[in-house]
């Protein structure tokens, strides 16, 4: 059986799982969408990630880079509650504050391929809630490669 992204939906919406105060507190990581960072011409990136209303989720929740270096993420909070952003950054995290129907930009640099997660800390979500991913892609180097055997490259 294949499932397409409108039987996901579906299925989401069933289970609850597709907004606030159902099944979940909200959407669970891994059910929203993939988006992608823009490259610049001098190599840094630019992002938007935004809050929907009542699904305490970020959109997309995965959000995939071409490679590690500086990314300008602009974030925009369209829930009805205030949230923040705890992002990765090398050296230090960082913090972004979003009062509801606030847009805000943080300047962070990640230098490494792998899998990063951040969230919101506030706004009725504690915990894991409100978890997105960026995903950082990229030639791995042979030392930082898991053991196991050669992985098609695109
Ligand atoms: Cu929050």
């Amino acid at each position: 059986m294949t499932t397409t992204a409108d039987d996901r939906s579906a299925q989401l919406a069933e289970a609850g799982l597709d907004g606030q105060n159902k099944t979940a507190l909200g959407r669970v990581l891994g059910t929203g969408s993939i988006g992608y960072a823009e490259e610049r011409p001098d190599g840094t990136m630019t992002a938007t990630v935004r809050i929907p209303e009542d699904e305490l989720c970020w959109e997309p929740g995965t959000l995939i880079l071409p490679h590690g270096g500086d990314l300008e993420l602009t974030l925009i909070n369209d829930d009805k509650n205030t949230h923040c952003a705890v992002l990765p950054n090398n050296g230090d995290p960082k913090i972004i504050w979003l009062v509801n129907h606030a847009k805000g930009t943080a300047s962070i640099n990640l230098d490494g391929p792998g899998t990063y997660y951040y969230g919101s800390t506030t706004g009725n979500d504690e915990g894991r809630g409100l978890t997105g991913a960026i995903v950082i892609g990229g030639e791995v180097p042979d030392h930082a490669k898991l053991d196991r055997p050669p992985q098609p490259r695109p």
